[in-house]
């Protein structure tokens, strides 16, 4: 017997029980009117930088929570922790993606219903987390200047699967003859109309416009949250 229709079916089975308990989960964030967003790119892109930022600039006028998933280590979420928001770290061991029954499970005993935003950093990684819906309203795929321009296009799924592109580390843009343009373009060749901003985490360039954009999102499912 040839193995591999097998395999596919096996993977597909997967996926079909992984989208099952993200809808469960975007109906759960839906109701509970929270903004679940996620994060994800190749290890280094500066998810957890841009994250522990964004939690401390939103901290004072919204509840907010994180999870972060990492195949091995705590470090990443105690990291976040020093933004005083609540966080908890998810441990895959050897699997490269988080899968939406890990949120699922990690936010087991957490009083969710009094969030506005739920941020999710997946693992680093830009290929396993493109397959896996988490239940999540807006994804975010980070790509650093120092990357190369041509990621977009040697990774088209990842940003296939993205609502917005975060250029990250705008600071280091001259030291690696950053070409804006070409990456611009390469990104909307894979995935044509995204939005994409751009930012760094470091000096705080294109903060107020990342989070100008998520209040926005924010502002037709609550009128409680008040401008930044
Ligand atoms: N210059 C500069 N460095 C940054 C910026 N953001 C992150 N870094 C650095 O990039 C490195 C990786 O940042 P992380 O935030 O750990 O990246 P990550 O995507 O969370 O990494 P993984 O979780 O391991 O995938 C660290 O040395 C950061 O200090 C930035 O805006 N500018
Ligand atoms: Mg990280």
């Amino acid at each position: 017997m040839n193995p591999e229709p097998r395999m596919v079916e096996v993977r597909k089975n997967v996926l079909k029980q992984n989208d099952v308990i993200a809808r469960a989960l975007r109906e759960r964030f839906r109701s509970d009117e929270i903004l679940a967003v996620s994060l994800v790119s190749s290890p280094g892109s500066g998810k957890t930088t841009f994250l522990e930022r964004t939690l401390t600039l939103l901290r004072p006028r919204y509840r907010v929570a994180a999870l972060v998933g990492d195949l091995a280590t705590e470090n990443d979420a105690q990291r976040l922790a020093r933004s005083g928001a609540p966080v908890k770290q998810i441990t895959t061991g050897t699997l490269c993606h988080l899968e939406a029954n890990m949120i699922q499970k990690a936010l087991d005993g957490w009083d969710v219903g009094k969030l506005d935003f739920l941020f999710v950093e997946n693992v680093g990684n830009l290929v396993c987390p493109s397959s896996y819906d988490l239940g999540e309203d807006l994804r975010l795929v980070l790509l650093s200047v120092t990357e190369g321009e041509d990621k977009p296009l040697k990774y088209p799924t990842i940003f296939n699967s993205a609502d917005v592109a975060v250029v990250t580390k705008t600071d280091l843009a001259a030291a690696v003859d950053f070409d804006e343009q070409t990456l611009d373009r390469n990104i909307q060749a894979v995935r044509p109309g995204i939005q994409i901003l751009k930012l760094s985490a470091k000096t705080g360039e294109g903060m107020r416009e990342f989070l100008d954009y998520l209040q926005k999102l924010r502002q037709p499912r609550s009128q409680a949250a008040s401008a930044l």
